[in-house]
């Protein structure tokens, strides 16, 4: 019987794309060995950084919880456990490139040099922060870091990104665009039209998936009925990798090759990062009324934290006197900032009405 066009096409253009469907790529064990097979590099400035970056990123987290349930702040969620997406993944990209964050990416702001005051001003809402209040807490970005500012309203970054592409291809930029979601984004209508609008065009964008298990209270077992989200990037025809997202080398190694494949002009990436949500969705959630404390307490042991401070330590590059020091004094600064964004005012009320559209 003759095959249809249709058919062939679909056929070419699954061998064509790199897939790895069902294996999760791993470079980094628990125990802070690199896999022999792992033959990626990164210097030790580089994951000196990443390890800093994640840390300061847990010890801000950690804060802002508290400040909210003290009542200083009206809101806050953390990256608690998810920290190496967003920290490697930035640190595989150069400053050109645009981000296009969700809230559970404050270590993209903190790799490319947002300093804890200017992130603590922003969670206080104050007039030091460069939404002028006009942002919930965890909505940050910075026009001089090429971060778009985060918005609610899940997944409207990713048609965003796939634009901000587009724009880049035609312009003959060699940079990329790069979108961070979770698992309950890919459930949105704008994942598809963005995926497929980037794959159809062959845009420089990479989405970035952080599969932490929930979106809210729902499992990614109620979420979708594929194989996670890789089967539908597969779909759309674009180049899929499936990360374990608690591995600093693996989502660094991924993150640039994808960014390479991008600008040989391969059109769109979409990496699906394995990892675990471990705090409540947000200051707002009680998870001990969906999941077990067990399942919090098996993705203990797969910190990216620790496993990047194991393996800096075999190779000699840290000790816990170090440690010690580091953690202290970013604490200290924590604490500083606080107080300077607690004595800051509240925005001007006429500023309400800055940076808004409007009709005249
Ligand atoms: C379009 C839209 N629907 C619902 C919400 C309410 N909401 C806020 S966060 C969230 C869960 C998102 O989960 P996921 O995309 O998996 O990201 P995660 O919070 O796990 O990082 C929901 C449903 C929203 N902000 N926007």
């Amino acid at each position: 019987m003759e095959q249809l066009p249709h058919f062939q096409t679909f056929r070419s253009q699954t061998i064509n794309s790199q897939i790895i469907n069902s294996q999760t790529i791993n470079s980094l064990g628990i125990d802070g060995v690199l896999s022999p097979t792992c033959h990626y590099r990164i210097s030790d400035q580089d994951l000196l950084k990443g390890y800093e970056i994640m840390t300061l990123t847990r010890l801000v987290d950690e804060r802002m919880i508290t400040l909210q349930r003290q009542g200083l702040i009206s809101f806050a969620l953390s990256s608690f456990g998810e920290e190496a997406c967003a920290v490697a993944s930035a640190a595989a990209l150069n400053f050109c490139d645009w981000m296009y964050p969700q809230y559970r990416e404050p270590g993209v702001m903190f790799y490319r040099g947002w300093s804890i005051q200017e992130y603590i001003h922003q969670m206080f809402c104050n007039s030091h922060d460069l939404n002028l209040g006009h942002q919930m807490p965890n909505h940050f970005g910075a026009k001089s870091l090429n971060v778009v500012t985060v918005s609610s309203t899940i997944a409207t970054q990713i048609p965003h990104a796939a634009g901000c592409a587009y724009a880049m291809k035609l312009q003959g930029e060699k940079s990329v665009a790069i979108a961070y979601f979770g698992d309950g984004g890919t459930s949105e209508g704008d994942f598809h039209a963005g995926l497929n609008f980037a794959a159809v065009r062959k845009v420089p964008a990479i989405f970035f998936c952080r599969n932490n298990g929930y979106a809210i209270s729902t499992p990614v077992s109620k979420q979708f009925a594929s194989d996670g989200v890789a089967p539908k990037g597969i779909g759309y025809g674009i180049a899929t990798f499936r990360v374990d997202g608690n591995d600093y080398y693996a989502v660094h190694e991924i993150t640039a090759k994808a960014k390479g494949l991008c600008l040989e002009g391969k059109g769109p990436v979409l990496i699906e990062a394995m990892t675990y949500r471990r705090g409540a969705h947000s200051t707002s959630d009680d998870p001990s009324l969906y999941r077990k404390e067990t399942e919090v307490k098996e993705w203990e042991a797969k910190c990216p934290i620790l496993r990047l401070k194991r393996h800096l330590m075999i190779k000699g590059l840290w000790d816990d006197k170090q440690d010690a020091a580091m953690i202290e004094k970013i604490s200290q600064e924590i604490s500083l900032s606080i107080d300077v964004a607690k004595a800051a005012p509240a925005p001007p009320l006429q500023s309400l009405f800055e940076h808004v559209y409007f009709q005249s």
